[in-house]
């Protein structure tokens, strides 16, 4: 009897302190509504695989019953972070309204911790969004899937899964772009929508999703979702594709929100979550170096009406004591930076240029004017500042063995010296930066050619790894039929920019094989993060050599 009773009276309580507090859920009528997304350092040493997923399990609840939390109508959880292959579990189908944690107190084929999950949504009466490994019954699917099946009978899915507030599997999603993971696909992209009881439709995707046409770009561009939800295990790459300059870029090019939540592994590379809303820029960002967290942050997001964000806010900046140059994060480097057409930017503190930039059908020009500045960044022992070039770029970057796409960028970005080879690299740690002039001008444009699947984003990039915000950047972009005029300028002096300027994705567009070489690793999405437990596994090898 004590349990019990000692339930009731906690849950009677949680239930008196939120209606002391006022605290409501966000509804229909609404011009807000609230989110979370979770940034959370995953385990994985000397734990038995039954161990980590108790632990995480246990961690996700504590986030969710938090006083941070208490607001939110929404969380999202990142990719890779609760259970792994060799603990998977069934996850119902949408269409069968199945509340988990209903079926508790029976044999059930859900794992325990989808059933935990499944409670903690319906305890604090909020959407939740998790990322697990799940497996499915060939015989299930064969209908609609002639691919053989495993020996074991079963497929096994990176998936996404949204609870609502009853704690019933709403939505499901099984990643289609999967990176060196040893997972299964589904026969046909999966479209995962979902509506909520505060009127705003959400689709969600995972990780290295965003870089490709379907589904992601295709969910807001032909089924005009506005709301994205989006987990990641994603390593950064300078200077164009660092997680939360991507995940800002993404929202502002679309123009939707975007809830973007994160792994936190910064000795690997793995960090960045955000809440952005679309061309108003972020609402929350973070970017966690050293050691990783686990942290919900929380926003309230305005609700889309048409195609523009009702009542827009104006985004808190983040404050100058945040503006330290970033440490403690693993780094890729655009492998493509050494076939940009570029040029070393000379500038003094009193400069006033103007360059026109071409490659292949691509033409670029920037504007610049500079003026002095006294700041510095860090506290290192010796000192020194960035040199900028600009570049222009068009033609394919691979991401892995025959998944690339066409890109075209024109931008300037840092360099450490005056060569090509060190524009994308850092001053180690213990450097203070001291730039010798500011930008108080800099205005990049380009003329980009149509084409059916395309999104041109600001780009944008300061020493703390965080993006300009729509009081600092001014973004144009006009439609000419043929081609699309894009045009990024400051409107505020800089002295900080590691990059600015207009990144265009094309996706696949010429179905030729890549041009450059077609095995960069570079950006890894769900690793084999449980080492200790099972460490054989040619993959293991390679990121243990990262760290
Ligand atoms: C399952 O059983 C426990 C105690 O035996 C009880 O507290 C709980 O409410 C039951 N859950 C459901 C969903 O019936
Ligand atoms: C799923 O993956 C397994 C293991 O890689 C493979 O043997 C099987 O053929 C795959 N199933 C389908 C339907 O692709
Ligand atoms: C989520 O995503 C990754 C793959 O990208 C997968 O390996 C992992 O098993 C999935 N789930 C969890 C919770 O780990």
């Amino acid at each position: 009897m004590r349990p019990l009773y000692a339930n009731i009276f906690l849950s009677c309580l949680l239930g008196v302190a939120l209606q002391a507090f006022g605290i409501q859920a966000s509804d229909i009528k609404d011009s807000h509504f609230v989110a979370g997304v979770v940034e959370f350092r995953p385990d994985f040493i000397g734990l038995t695989t039954e161990q980590l997923i108790a632990k995480h399990t246990d961690a996700y609840i504590e986030i969710l019953s938090s006083p941070e939390a208490l607001e939110t109508d929404i969380v999202v959880f990142p990719e890779s972070t609760l259970n792994n292959e060799f603990d998977t579990t069934y996850v119902p189908a949408p269409e069968e309204a199945v509340i988990p944690c209903l079926l508790a107190n029976q044999s059930s084929r859900y794992e325990h911790y989808l059933i935990t999950l499944s409670c903690a949504a319906r305890d604090n009466r909020k959407y939740v969004i998790i990322n697990l490994t799940e497996k499915e019954n060939c015989a299930a699917n064969a209908a609609i899937d002639p691919r053989p099946c495993a020996t074991d009978d079963l497929n096994i899915y990176n998936t996404n899964v949204v609870f609502d507030r009853e704690g019933r599997v709403i939505s499901r999603y099984r990643k289609v772009n999967i990176y060196v993971e040893r997972k299964n696909t589904t026969y046909q992209p999966e479209f995962a929508i979902f509506d909520t009881d505060f009127g705003v439709r959400f689709a969600h995707f995972i990780c290295f999703d965003l870089l490709f046409y379907t589904p992601a770009e295709e969910l807001v561009a032909k089924y005009g979702i506005r709301n994205i939800i989006f987990t990641s295990m994603f390593y950064s790459e300078t200077p164009f594709l660092t997680a939360v300059q991507l995940q800002q870029s993404w929202a502002w090019g679309n123009n939707v929100t975007l809830l973007a939540a994160g792994a936190s592994y910064p000795q690997s590379g793995a960090t960045g979550s955000g809440i952005y809303a679309g061309s108003s820029g972020s609402l929350v960002s973070t970017m966690i170096g050293n050691k990783g967290v686990r942290q919900i942050y929380v926003a309230k997001v305005p609700k889309f009406a048409g195609k523009s964000i009702l009542h827009t806010t104006t985004p808190k900046t983040r404050t100058a004591a945040t503006a330290q140059p970033q440490t403690g994060i693993r780094l890729l480097r655009d492998p493509q930076l050494n076939n940009f057409n570029s040029q070393l930017l000379q500038l003094n503190s009193s400069s006033v240029i103007s360059v026109e930039l071409c490659d292949e059908t691509l033409c670029c020009s920037l504007i610049a004017e500079t003026t002095t500045t006294e700041n510095y960044y860090g506290n290192g022992t010796i000192s020194d500042a960035y040199q900028y070039r600009f570049g222009v770029f068009t033609g394919q970057r691979s991401y892995q063995k025959e998944q690339y796409s066409d890109v075209a960028i024109c931008a300037i970005y840092a360099c450490t010296d005056d060569t090509v080879s060190s524009c994308g690299l850092l001053f180690p740690t213990n450097t203070t930066i001291m730039p010798k002039f500011a930008f108080k001008r800099l205005q990049i444009e380009g003329s980009f050619q149509s084409s059916e699947r395309l999104l041109i984003m600001p780009n944008t990039l300061d020493l703390s790894f965080y993006s300009l915000q729509p009081a600092q950047v001014a973004w144009n972009l006009a439609d000419k039929g043929k081609s699309y005029e894009a045009a990024i300028e400051l409107k505020a002096s800089a002295d900080n920019l590691l990059a600015f300027g207009i990144y265009a994705n094309y996706y696949d567009n010429s179905s030729s094989a890549p041009k450059y070489g077609s095995s960069m690793l570079i950006l890894l999405s769900s690793v084999l993060l449980w080492i200790g437990t099972y460490a054989i596994d040619l993959l293991y090898i390679r990121i243990y050599n990262y760290f």
